[in-house]
């Protein structure tokens, strides 16, 4: 059965009839966007990455339906606000289909823009507010109603001795071609625990985030570019708002693109990181500690050092967890975490002036 066909006989599952082609630019599910009226997203979940997709899908039908309560009391939007998930002729929100493979299918949300890059420090806010949004809302969702989707996923020393690990079984036999990024990692170890630190002493809260902020997680409205629905919900456990803050810095604060090999082009805009912080404090209020705000300019740098060294690793692998599209693509990803890392190093304090005004 060729790949179409497979789609075709997996959306009848839906009890739909349509074609469906290649969306967007994640790196983890597989995603296509489906010919019918109104359209759909159809997405097969990476089960290499998410082990237990049926935990994965009984915590994203609970938050979309805790959210899609939420949007009504507020008086918005639930169809535009959230994603709203189908079932099949089963009744479930998902299809396993005779490979094992899993499906599931949701309402592609019209007239809006999922951005590579933000364009603008404003667009960069509505993405902070669309997700500082997504916390406030779920402040009081039942956290432990939440499976751990993979373990440990913010957790940035768990990620360096994962690094440690490939590092030392170099399945690619890349190990010695890349000695100068190890040795960056290496040197920046030291921060690893301060999040995970302050976690364990209390002076951090768990709240329920989001944890893979990227911006284009969050769609724009593309009439008025406000920030209104988060998606991509994979992740959605108890962590810090930091980790959704470093996060989506990490990658809408920089001057480029994730995977740019130019890396003079690599820059951490601080106008953008003023815009975001302004927005995403204004959503969250009062429920900041002063811990978590100290930690804000910290976290920037330590997710985005973590990403990179996610991507390292990955690399070291074999390119065995992040969808790749070239070669060295991973270490391509990790360089321009890198640059951004020691900029970021070099801005702290002033990065802190900026918090502290808002
Ligand atoms: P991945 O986990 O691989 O990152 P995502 O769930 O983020 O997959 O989907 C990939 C991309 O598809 C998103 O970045 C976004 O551009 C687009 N997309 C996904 N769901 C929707 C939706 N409901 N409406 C509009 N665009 C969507
Ligand atoms: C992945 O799924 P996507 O492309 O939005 C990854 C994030 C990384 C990001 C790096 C489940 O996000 O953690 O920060 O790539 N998601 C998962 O671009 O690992
Ligand atoms: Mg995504």
């Amino acid at each position: 059965m060729s790949i179409m066909e497979k789609l075709v006989h997996i959306l009848e599952q839906f009890n739909i009839k349509a074609d469906a082609l290649p969306h967007g630019n994640g790196h983890i599910n597989s995603t296509f966007l489906v010919d019918c009226t109104p359209r759909v997203i159809l997405q097969r979940i990476n089960t290499n990455v998410f082990r237990r997709p049926e935990e994965v899908m009984e915590n994203i039908m609970a938050v979309t339906s805790y959210l899609r309560e939420e949007i009504e009391k507020s008086g918005g939007d639930p169809k535009k606000e959230t994603l709203t998930f189908l079932r099949t002729k089963e009744g479930l929100p998902y299809y396993k289909d005779a490979d094992g493979d899993y499906y599931r299918a949701y309402y592609f949300v019209e007239d809006t823009i999922s951005l590579e890059q933000a364009q603008t420090p404003a667009d960069f806010a509505e993405a902070a507010h669309g997700f500082g949004r997504f916390q406030r809302m779920l402040a009081n969702f039942p956290a432990d109603r939440l499976y751990e989707t993979i373990e440990k996923f913010h957790d940035t020393a768990n990620r360096f001795a994962q690094l440690e690990d490939a590092i030392a079984k170099d399945a690619a036999g890349r190990a010695a071609s890349v000695a100068e990024e190890i040795a960056f990692a290496r040197a920046y170890a030291k921060y690893a625990t301060a999040i995970t630190d302050a976690i364990a002493e209390g002076t951090v809260p768990l709240r329920v985030t989001h944890n893979d902020t990227k911006l284009n997680n969050v769609l724009l409205d593309a009439k008025t570019r406000k920030g209104i629905c988060v998606i991509d919900l994979d992740t959605v456990m108890p962590g810090s708002m930091l980790y959704d803050y470093g996060d989506a810095l990490r990658f809408g604060a920089s001057t480029g693109a994730e995977d740019e090999t130019d890396l003079g082009k690599i820059h951490f805009d601080l106008e953008k990181f003023e815009a975001f912080t302004a927005a995403f404090l204004e959503e969250l209020g009062d429920s900041v500690t002063p811990k978590e705000r100290e930690l804000m300019p910290l976290s920037a740098l330590i997710i985005t050092l973590e990403i990179g060294i996610r991507f390292l690793a990955d690399h070291l692998n074999g390119d065995v967890y992040f969808s790749i599209h070239r070669e060295n693509h991973n270490l391509d990803r990790c360089r321009t975490q890198f640059k951004l890392v020691s900029e970021i190093e070099q801005y702290l304090p002033k990065m802190a002036e900026i918090v502290a005004r808002y």
